[in-house]
């Protein structure tokens, strides 16, 4: 099924693909977190809420796999190094006590994912040290035991998080596609000039496309696996004018 994309159409095969939706947390989501803590304004963030949630939905309805990251550390932090711990001039570092728990900290209230997108059912949350959804984490293996070869990426930062996850997940051979207002930064140039790098020079890193145009082909996919599981759920009339299942 091939959707709308930059460079040139992305060739969805939805069995094959997951949504990788990262780090939509409250930490840079919300004030008091890491991504205000940074000195940023995390109302810049938020345009990207509503259209994963439209997407998300659709992906649900659609039975398909989704993975949600989340960026943070070990209570202990002896997951932190000391070169992301002490990196900037910030009064409050990670792990300092804010507005909303421990700063970037696992089981903390900040470190958690907005409620508009919380995680529903079986589908697997990868809590990563890093930038990148694939250092120091199962996130490959997950993938490979799924049977996934494409991502669907949406989430925060464009330039940071999602740019680094991508650029890891070309690297072991995945195909990814950036949903382009799926994702945000807190600096709209890095969010554009991080976009036209990924598409440059015949999709170096992946394709680029927009909500809408993977909504319409969920649609179609759904419509067309609900017709294959009518058909499948076939029964064929008997003799007596009952009904029997077609195995
Ligand atoms: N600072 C910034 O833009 N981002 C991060 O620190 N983490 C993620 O992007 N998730």
């Amino acid at each position: 099924m091939n959707i709308a994309a930059d460079p040139y159409p992305f060739d969805f095969v939805p069995e094959r693909c997951a949504l990788l939706i990262i780090d939509m947390q409250r930490d840079f989501l919300e004030p008091g977190g890491f991504g205000e803590m940074l000195g940023n304004d995390v109302s810049q963030l938020r345009r990207a809420i509503e259209p994963n949630v439209k997407l998300l939905a659709a992906w649900r309805a659609a039975k398909l796999r989704v993975i949600h990251t989340r960026e943070g550390h070990l209570p202990d932090l002896t997951d932190l190094h000391a070169a992301k711990k002490n990196r900037g001039s910030h009064a409050m570092r990670i792990g300092d006590e804010g507005p909303m728990g421990r700063i970037l900290v696992r089981g903390e209230r900040g470190h958690d994912i907005i409620p508009e997108l919380y995680p529903q059912g079986e589908e697997p949350v990868v809590d990563k040290p890093g930038k990148g959804a694939f250092h120091a984490t199962d996130l490959h293996d997950l993938l490979k035991h799924q049977g996934i070869r494409q991502l669907v990426v949406t989430g925060v930062t464009t330039e940071v998080c999602v740019s680094t996850t991508v650029r890891e997940a070309n690297d072991r051979g995945y195909d990814c596609l950036i949903v382009e207002d799926c994702v945000a930064s807190y600096f709209p140039e890095f969010h554009k000039w991080s976009l036209e790098m990924t598409k440059a020079q015949g999709g170096i890193f992946g394709w680029v496309s927009e909500s809408r145009h993977l909504l319409a082909a969920l649609e179609k996919w759904s419509a067309r696996s609900d017709a294959n599981a009518g058909s499948a759920g076939n029964v064929m009339m008997n003799q007596k004018g009952g009904t029997t299942p077609i195995c």
